[in-house]
């Protein structure tokens, strides 16, 4: 049996898994991100979290063929470079270099949504496919997109930044620094500023009664108020799933992917997200009279997706 180690890099926690070549996890260990702080640490937790799952795995270094890591923001996987990402506060962090001085072992780096998307696409949702797309409605709306097997990131390691086109012009701050992005909207981030406004101009209503109660607004109380009958609520839902739609319309315009696939927290909503979501798309899909259509599927791997495609990442451009 073969190893391969895979790192996922969030804002919040530090993640490595040891996948064997059947793309079973199987062995973790985590820790905190902790940033602000100097990359070099950070780099540093990363071997460490890497040496721990694989003594969780029982095995030694020796046993792992490489390491892959998904990293937010821009992952120039020529050089090896984190060029940007903001959450973390990485400007040129050279990452593959310093995990390589940790592990002497070939090191790999992808952006986190491609990393994710490339997990899919070996063991979950999108396999079998040959072009598909995966969305995941996160803090971010992260997307990787798969072109004839490969990670298609743009001739800068910038691209495949779906969750950075414009959906509504002039519209609500990106992190990015454009308005009106389709993350903004589609992120639970954006689902929870959307509820927000809508308990801020309706105090009284269901929905910000269950918020008071429960201490805060999170990306389940419009759902959690709608399905109690309040009509606000589903009115912020109504408008998310049409942002949400209106995103997803975009991207299988662009793309007509096999698969297009949606993860991340939000999609545990389940059939009253995604039916509606499905509805709207289907007919506002360029292709609505095409034999051939895109198919609309959930991620299966959660938030396995980001390790297991990180871990192949040794194979993903080959
Ligand atoms: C942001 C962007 C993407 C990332 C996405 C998903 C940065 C730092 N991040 O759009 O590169 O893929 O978030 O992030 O520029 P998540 O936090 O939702 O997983
Ligand atoms: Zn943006």
């Amino acid at each position: 049996m073969k190893y391969y180690a895979g790192i996922d890099l969030g804002g919040t926690n530090i993640v490595a898994g040891v996948v064997d070549e059947e793309y079973n996890i199987v062995a973790k260990a985590s820790t905190k991100t902790n940033c602000p702080r100097p990359d070099k640490e950070i780099a540093d937790d990363m071997a460490k979290m890497v040496f721990q799952a694989v003594k969780n795995a029982g095995l030694t270094i020796d046993d792992i063929e490489w390491v892959g890591i998904g990293t937010p923001g821009i992952a120039n996987s020529s050089t090896g470079v984190i060029e940007r990402a903001n959450n973390l506060g990485f400007e040129n962090t050279p990452m593959v270099k310093y995990i390589s001085e940790s592990i002497d072992k070939p090191v790999f780096i992808e952006n986190d949504a491609n990393a994710a998307a490339y997990g899919e696409y070996v063991a979950g949702a999108a396999k079998g496919a040959k072009d598909a797309v995966c969305i995941t409605l996160g803090t971010g709306v992260g997307s990787g997109i798969i072109v004839d097997g490969k990670i298609y990131a743009g001739s800068n390691f910038a691209g495949a930044e779906i969750g950075h086109t414009v959906i509504e012009v002039d519209g609500a701050q990106c992190s990015c620094g454009r308005k009106g992005c389709f993350e903004a909207y589609s992120s639970a981030t954006g689902l929870i500023r959307m509820t927000k406004e809508a308990i801020a101009l309706f105090p009284d209503c269901e929905m910000a009664k269950m918020a008071e109660e429960k201490g805060k607004v999170t990306a389940r109380t419009s759902f959690d108020a709608m399905r109690a009958g309040d009509k606000k609520a589903k009115d912020v839902v109504d408008k998310y799933i049409k942002y949400l739609a209106a995103g997803i319309t975009n991207t299988i315009n662009i793309f007509q992917p096999d698969i297009l696939c949606i993860g991340g927290g939000v999609c545990n909503e389940g059939d009253p997200l995604l039916l509606p979501v499905k509805a709207l798309v289907e007919k506002e899909d360029f292709a609505s009279n095409s034999a051939k259509r895109t198919e609309i599927v959930i991620a299966k791997l959660g938030n396995d997706a980001g390790i297991i495609g990180a871990a192949f990442l040794g194979k993903a451009n080959s």
